[in-house]
């Protein structure tokens, strides 16, 4: 016999809802807990989170976390999937490829999980994909921007679908690289920029992005380095560069080293903007970058949350749920994977029995999706890409990130 748990849910279950919406739960999903007195009966459906919940790149991923924790409490208390109780379990991946693994692990063997966000980073994806693809789990990522993720290694000249349950909400470096070339050789007029990245999936794939489109736009790259992400003193690479007079520095990675990266560059005299991908999109760049770094961008997914017409519920939802942490970079995204998949539980679990059994049913109808979320509309292409694609330029003005160019 199938896992299938029942709860009762009623006035109690309620109140628990209004008091996490108020900050006062920790416990995500409306909670499970049998209910007192006479409500309905509920089957359980868990949607997992696997994203950095501690550690460097937590101001991302607890954004991510909240914003599921909010599409969930939402869908429960508007019994959206009549006779389902929807779960928050939220797993802490601290952005490391081994502690995702672990992660995607313990939600795999739950029966009662049916879906994931995730992950933030695309190397932990790498690991994660697999595990929960074995299992017929769907999962969503807000944030991953790798192209190979959904389309293969060879996504250029021969894309080719890795894992059929792996769906994204975001835009892809395919673009975002490309996006930032233009903006950096068009806009700016720079022809000679330096590149450095981390070595890591994210930040090789994106600078050789920007290389070919900035190379292809007529550009010089006077410079190519790489740092290792456990560096605190780069001034070997910066030595390297300055000699080479660049006019920018294009960099693939995360904030907690660009915004050093930034801060030594101008310390050195090297007094050129950095630029880098949505990686270095929070105020812990400016912060760690210090006040030398006006001028610098970035590019990010997504036209700025607050000037879209669309994000103005979930905006004002998250404000109203008091939670501690901003939604960050990937919170419209990661709210929109989970609307993705709640959105998909509306057809998969209306006759299910467990959620185990609805599994590959949930994984189709992800494919079928079709509504406007927080960030525009949201809908699949063959691979699992969203069909909006959508980026900003964001330029560090007065010590702060400020939209400076919207684009598709
Ligand atoms: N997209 C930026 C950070 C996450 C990643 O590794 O893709």
């Amino acid at each position: 016999m199938r896992n299938r748990r029942l709860v009762k849910v009623g006035v109690s279950v309620l109140m628990a809802g209004a008091l996490a919406l108020t900050g006062c739960g920790q416990r995500g999903g409306g909670g499970d807990e049998p209910g007192g007195g006479g409500g309905e009966d509920k089957k359980i459906a868990k949607i997992g989170v696997i994203s950095p919940l501690s550690g460097r790149l937590a101001a991302l991923g607890l954004g991510i976390q909240n914003s599921v924790d909010l599409a969930i409490k939402q869908a429960n208390e508007n019994n959206e999937i009549p006779g389902w109780e929807l779960v928050l379990d939220a797993k802490d991946d601290e952005a490391k490829s081994d502690v995702g693994l672990n992660a995607a692990t313990a939600l795999s063997s739950d029966p009662e999980v049916i879906g994931v966000v995730g992950t933030l980073n695309s190397n932990v994806a790498q690991g994660v994909q697999p595990i929960l693809n074995s299992k017929n789990i769907a999962m969503v990522s807000p944030a991953n921007t790798n192209p190979s993720l959904t389309r293969g290694e060879k996504y250029e000249e021969s894309p080719s679908r890795l894992y059929p349950n792996y769906f994204r909400t975001c835009a892809t470096d395919d673009i975002q690289g490309p996006f930032a070339a233009k903006y950096l050789y068009n806009t700016a007029k720079f022809t000679k920029v330096a590149t450095v990245n981390d070595k890591k999936t994210y930040g090789l794939g994106l600078v050789n992005a920007f290389t070919a489109a900035y190379t292809e736009l007529g550009g010089e790259i006077v410079a190519k380095e790489t740092i290792n992400p456990e560096d605190k003193d780069y001034s070997a690479v910066i030595s390297k560069i300055k000699a080479t007079n660049p006019q920018a520095v294009y960099y693939g990675g995360e904030y907690p080293e660009a915004g050093p990266l930034s801060q030594q560059m101008k310390a050195a005299g090297l007094n050129v903007p950095l630029m880098g991908g949505d990686g270095i999109f929070d105020p812990a760049f400016i912060e760690q970058a210090g006040s030398e770094s006006d001028g610098d961008l970035a590019t990010s997914v997504g036209a700025p949350a607050e000037e879209l017409p669309s994000a103005k519920s979930f905006i004002e939802a998250y404000e109203a749920a008091g939670y501690k942490d901003p939604f960050a970079a990937y919170g419209p995204y990661a709210y929109d994977a989970a609307r993705t998949i709640i959105e998909a539980l509306k057809v998969s679990l209306k006759d299910a029995e467990d959620a185990e059994s609805a599994r590959q049913a949930t994984i189709d109808a992800i494919g079928k999706v079709n509504f406007e979320g927080a960030t525009g509309k949201v809908a699949f292409d063959e691979y699992g890409d969203n069909t909006t694609k959508v980026l900003t330029v964001y330029k560090v003005t007065g010590q702060k990130w400020e939209a400076v160019e919207t684009g598709s």
